[in-house]
């Protein structure tokens, strides 16, 4: 069910090369930005209207409006089960106290007497969210975008879900409800690359954002990329990866489960066992066998993604060379389930998030650790973060300084400037010094 990959025997080839042996889904964005430009140059230049034509055509509803009432959100949460409703407050709850801790302090650096450098902190204005429907009917991925953009100060926060035929043409109650627990009452009925087209461009109902986040399709994926630079983005979201490091001490039991968790969201989702020891690789694979079968999503999404290519147990010499291997992986989640686990956990370089020990499964962070689990995927976690508070921030600097303390420089920032002939820059300072370079 699940292909291995050898690497016992030889040293590990370095970086990139090391990369290209190990599993990958194909996630071909370029591909379906094609597709995507007209259907946003068409939201561009149409609004509503074309967006009511867009959720007739791919969502099969016909909408009345796309915003949806502040009611029909109050409705959701009073017919949420009560149940559900307890552990989204708890999830929110926990998100909040972790991403509570994330807020950046601004800190005035004086560089030398009388000049001084502050850091300020200030948050997007205006952000919208996006909320996958169909298959993926995540509110917890609302609570993972809400909270993180109102610890940072955010404003103005609206969220678009895709219509859903079966109520009615609004987006799934669960996701409204979620919304109504967290405060946010800008909500459209919009899925999909139209979605993000509404958030970047704006249309008679919706005013334009300045970034946008949140999981999605490849149609999501392809809009955030044909909008960056206009607004900002989290990552292009692709199918959800799990990579486990583990040891002989590992509980096969445990292992597998969590591989198929992950393998639950997407016939493209990764599975990734990393491990020193063949009778593990063994346990494991007997053990996927039972509760592969026992799953609800066995047909659709956890055989195939544990089937196909991106996913494999990886057989290592060393739990050093296993480092090496989830390093170069970049997995979206990784867990450590090892001896030891925390000093390796301590090591480790690229991952979105890490899960240490057997107490700290990637379920927990998907939903009620504190953690968030809007997380990069397809090895961006080499060079990007999970959402954070952070995400909606942006740094300015500000620069302070007196007569005194700019005369003191005024030399080498002409010297720099003629350095890169560029006269101006160097004549801006000698200007306010009646032209002549002050000396210090
Ligand atoms: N594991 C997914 C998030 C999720 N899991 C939502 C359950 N619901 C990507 O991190
Ligand atoms: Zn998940």
């Amino acid at each position: 069910m699940i292909s291995r990959i050898d690497l016992r025997g030889n040293a590990l080839p370095e970086g990139g090369a090391l990369r290209d042996l190990l599993p990958r889904a194909e996630f071909d964005v370029e591909a379906a930005l094609e597709k995507v430009r007209p259907i946003c140059e068409d939201v561009h230049h149409r609004g509503t209207a074309a967006l009511i034509e867009y959720a007739r055509k791919f969502d099969g509803v016909e909408l009345a409006q796309v915003r949806v009432p502040a009611q029909a959100i109050s409705a959701a949460l009073e017919q949420l089960d009560p149940a559900v409703r307890a552990a989204l407050e708890e999830s929110i709850r926990r998100a909040r106290i972790v991403h509570r801790n994330q807020r950046r302090t601004e800190h005035t650096t004086q560089v030398v007497p009388g000049g001084t450098v502050t850091e300020k902190w200030v948050p997007v204005e205006r952000v919208g969210l996006y909320a996958p429907g169909g298959r993926s009917v995540y509110p917890s991925s609302v609570v993972m975008n809400v909270v993180p953009a109102q610890e940072a100060g955010v404003e103005s926060i609206a969220l678009a879900s895709p219509p859903q035929k079966e109520f009615g043409g609004l987006p799934h109650p669960t996701i409204l409800a979620a919304c109504a627990l967290l405060g946010v009452d800008e909500v459209y009925a919009a899925g999909g690359a139209v979605a993000v087209a509404m958030f970047a461009y704006g249309t008679e109902d919706c005013l334009p954002v300045n970034m946008v986040t949140g999981p999605g399709n490849i149609w999501v994926a392809a809009a955030k990329r044909y909008f960056t630079g206009r607004i900002g983005i989290d990552t292009e979201a692709g199918p959800t990866e799990i990579a486990v490091l583990a040891d002989s001490t590992a509980d096969p039991v445990h292992v597998a489960a969590d591989l198929i968790s992950q393998a639950e969201h997407d016939p493209l989702a990764a599975a990734v066992l990393v491990t020193d020891s063949a009778e593990l690789a063994e346990a494991v694979e007997r053990e996927l066998e039972p509760q592969v079968a026992a799953s609800k999503h066995v047909h659709d999404r956890i055989k195939p993604a544990l089937a196909g290519k991106q996913s494999a147990i990886v057989l290592v010499d060393s739990l050093e060379d296993g480092l090496k291997v989830v390093d170069a992986y970049g997995a979206e989640h990784l867990e450590i389930q090892t001896a030891d686990a925390a000093a390796w956990a301590a090591r480790v370089r690229n991952a979105g998030a890490i899960f240490v020990g057997p107490w700290a499964p990637v379920s927990l962070g998907d939903y009620c650790a504190g953690s968030n689990h809007v997380l990069p995927t397809g090895g961006c976690a080499c060079h990007s973060s999970g959402l954070s508070v952070q995400s909606f921030l942006r740094g300015i600097h500000i620069v302070d300084y007196t007569r005194d303390a700019l005369a003191e420089v005024t030399h080498h920032v002409v010297t720099l400037a003629e350095a890169e002939d560029l006269p101006a820059h160097g004549a801006a300072l000698k200007a306010r010094f009646g032209w002549k370079v002050p000396t210090a």
